[in-house]
């Protein structure tokens, strides 16, 4: 019981704070739980493509694509609501791609205070200063440690504002993306 209060809580949070996106009933809102895309919001598989016999996976951060999270987002995801898998030792291409109006950029780190890749190339150019307004960046690396990670914006205050990705580094399986929830 403690839980479905719990669940019917986090549910009407979740309308509230999102208001524009469409005449969901909470019953609808309920059975986009679990599934891969959240209401009026990008289907997350269209961002991860990937090959199992090379071991490759190739992902879009589209980073300030539309107004979630006001904008600190990657492909309309902010606050931790996107979730990639990819298993350890895959080679990871990744486009960061910035489509927002103010600087950005996409960085794997190992937690909220690292300013550093968690792994070689993974982060686009000074990622402190981020890439201008329509600029591109590509990633390459291969994350040789399972884990938990994020993918941030490392410019100043962005990943205060919860311009994160999560991305667990699985000891195996296949690469999966999907979106949550964000806390
Ligand atoms: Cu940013």
């Amino acid at each position: 019981m403690a839980c479905l209060v719990l669940g019917l809580v986090a549910l009407l949070g979740w309308k509230v704070a999102h208001p524009s996106h469409g005449p969901n009933t909470v019953a609808a809102a309920r059975s986009q739980e679990g599934t891969a895309a959240r209401a009026g919001r990008p289907d997350p598989s269209q961002f991860l493509a990937w090959d199992a016999s090379r071991r490759t996976v190739n992902l879009t951060l589209l980073a300030g694509f539309g107004g979630a999270n006001n904008g600190f987002n990657f492909d309309g995801y902010g606050r931790g609501e996107l979730l990639i898998t990819v298993p350890r030792d895959w080679r990871v291409t990744a486009r960061c791609e910035n489509r927002g109006a103010m600087r950005h950029s996409c960085a794997v780190v190992s937690n909220s205070l690292a300013t550093t890749p968690a792994f070689p190339g993974a982060s686009s150019p000074d990622p402190v200063v981020g890439l201008s307004p329509g600029a591109k960046a590509t990633l390459s690396f291969v994350p040789t440690r399972t884990g938990s990670y994020r993918i941030a914006c490392l410019v100043p205050g962005h990943e205060q504002a919860r311009m994160f990705a999560v991305l667990v580094i699985a000891a195996g399986g296949r690469p999966e993306i999907s979106a949550r929830p964000g806390p």
